[in-house]
């Protein structure tokens, strides 16, 4: 069992709540077998949650390093309540991996604290190709799922200081 699944025992926010939440997905194209399984993740958990098709809408970019300005471009027109990141940097031989890692990782801040808004971090940072696919619908579950969860929690959290 996920922990998505684990953990959504323990979300209370309500269904007429959730249906009108509006997410954006920015998904990075490298790798792209992982991260469509993330997307998959994603969206499924999403509609299971409660959210409708209609307040979904997914963007792609063509690496993880692209992700942060995606979710600027979502954040910039105002009609997304989260925006969820989905990538997967594979760990290689040079520090290119760090530099990705580190960009994604300050820029999703960034743009979360600029814009007031959650965005979420959906990134995969394994050392190979088999530990991304045991995180992206293998034994350890898949962390777009995650990442959905994560995202209906933000909102109700923030809905609840409003
Ligand atoms: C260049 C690069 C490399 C080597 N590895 C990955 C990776 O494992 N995962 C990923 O999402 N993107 C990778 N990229 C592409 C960068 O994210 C970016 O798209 C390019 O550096 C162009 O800005």
């Amino acid at each position: 069992m996920s922990s998505a699944i684990k953990q959504k025992q323990n979300t209370s926010v309500d269904n007429a709540k959730l249906k009108k939440m509006r997410f954006g997905i920015v998904v990075s194209d490298w790798n792209t077998e992982i991260t469509e399984a993330l997307l998959n993740g994603a969206v499924k958990a999403l509609h299971d949650y409660g959210a409708k098709t209609n307040n979904i809408t997914v963007k792609h970019v063509p690496g993880s390093f692209e992700l942060t300005y995606g979710a600027q471009l979502f954040a910039e027109q105002k009609n997304v309540d989260a925006i969820i990141c989905l990538g997967c940097v594979i760990q290689g031989e040079t520090r290119h991996f760090d530099f990705i890692c580190d960009a994604v990782a300050n820029g999703v801040t960034n743009v979360s604290l600029k814009y007031n808004l959650p965005v979420i971090f959906g990134v995969l940072t394994p050392n190979n190709l088999k530990q991304a696919k045991e995180r992206s619908g293998g034994k350890y579950g898949n962390k777009g799922e995650e990442a959905a969860l994560t995202a209906i929690q933000m909102v109700a959290l923030k809905k609840s200081f409003q």
